[in-house]
């Protein structure tokens, strides 16, 4: 079906001018829809969730309609109240013309669109300082925001996102499968990450262990926090909206610390191919924590915040353990523009893991003195 025949299924008013490819997402394809009327203009995403990833999409859709109903019900109390210096945002589904959530097109692929966030932007590496402050405010807000909600609520997303013991297995049965040993035999530089994995297996366990013992409680996550979810005011440059809430779900947040300081404190990118710019910032780290802990530190126990070094070190490594893995089986989950993509995404997080590593003294330091 033709994109545009398709977003004519949803229920937006004026004509469209303008449908084109949108943002970096790895995972849905996602494309921006203009459309303009005699007064005014009205641009909305529209996104096509990947059924490779997420198998029941419209679990992710009455997850997101769960999710904004209450999100958007507390934004609008406070503003009312009246309490904050800013607009804090979040998206708002667009509904169809049959009034359901979501379009689902001949080929069984199923579309959404949603609003978009308007004079604002995110970005794909942290700016500085000041905007790591605001990326830690806008994620320790949105903690705020979901912290009430009824885990009950919402049906798991992804089972096995973010336990990386789960990844730990799954790499270890890609290993045993021949494609895989081929390209581990081919390159020295996948044997040197699969060394790197060996020499941390009992990482992956670690916020598990804490889970298991009592000291670490699930809350509501928003599972994908990096820095080009989180949304900057183009007018006043403060955090305004979290977006990509596909994964949003009962876990720790810990893992949303963890993913957030992975992505805002790696100011290379994702994508960068000289491993010596990847570097763990701790300025960025500083500022981030400010700003996240203005707005959550209320609810951090002691035990909370024993495991925050944990979850920075964690992150990375779970993070370059799912595109190694991905690269060995044949790149079927990330989306990927060349044979080597996630080869390469692995080595820059698992830099960025040595990185911490080698500064564990000083990020505890920051993180005692939150
Ligand atoms: C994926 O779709 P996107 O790009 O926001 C992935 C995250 C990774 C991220 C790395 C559902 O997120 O877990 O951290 O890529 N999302 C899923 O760029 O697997
Ligand atoms: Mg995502």
């Amino acid at each position: 079906m033709e994109l545009s025949v398709l977003v004519n299924r949803f229920n937006v008013k004026g004509r469209l001018v303008s449908l084109q490819p949108f943002g970096n997402g790895n995972i849905n394809d996602t494309f921006l829809a203009i459309y303009r009327n005699t007064f005014t203009e009205t641009q909305v995403i529209l996104q096509r969730i990947n059924r490779n990833v997420f198998p029941e999409p419209e679990v992710i859709m009455a997850n997101m309609h769960e999710i904004t109903k209450h999100c958007h019900e507390k934004l609008e109390a406070d503003a009312r109240a009246g309490t904050d210096d800013r607009v804090w945002q979040m998206p708002r589904i667009v509904k169809a013309k049959d009034a359901k959530d979501y379009v689902v097109d001949d080929n069984g692929e199923t579309w959404r669109l949603i609003t978009r966030i308007l004079s604002a932007h995110a970005f794909d590496v942290a700016q500085s300082p000041e905007h790591a402050l605001e990326c830690g405010a806008a994620l320790g807000h949105f903690h705020y925001l979901i912290s009430d909600m009824s885990p009950q609520a919402i049906r798991d997303p992804l089972p096995g996102f973010h336990v990386t013991s789960g990844y730990m297995q799954d790499y270890d049965a890609t290993l045993a499968k021949t494609g895989a040993r081929e390209l581990l035999g081919a390159s020295m530089e996948a044997k040197r990450l699969a060394k790197f994995i060996e020499e941390r297996r009992d990482l992956a366990h670690c916020l598990e262990k804490a889970q298991a013992a009592g000291e670490l409680t699930k809350r509501m996550f928003h599972g994908d926090p990096k820095v080009n979810n989180i949304m900057i005011d183009d007018v006043t440059g403060k955090g305004t909206a979290m977006i990509d809430l596909d994964t949003v779900s009962p876990g720790l947040v810990h893992i949303d610390f963890g993913d957030a300081l992975r992505s805002i404190c790696n100011p290379a990118g994702e994508e960068e191919t000289n491993l010596a710019k990847v570097i763990f910032d701790e300025d960025l780290c500083t500022a981030f924590c400010k700003g996240y802990m203005r707005e959550a530190g209320a609810f951090l126990t002691d035990a909370d915040r024993a495991y925050l070094y944990d979850s920075i070190r964690l992150l990375p490594f779970e993070l370059g353990l799912r595109f190694f893995q991905d690269y060995l089986n044949g790149n079927v989950y990330f989306k990927t523009t060349q044979p080597e993509q996630n080869l390469n995404r692995a080595r820059v997080q698992f830099r960025l893991c040595e990185s911490i590593e080698a500064r564990e003294r000083s990020i505890r330091h920051v993180l005692e003195r939150l």
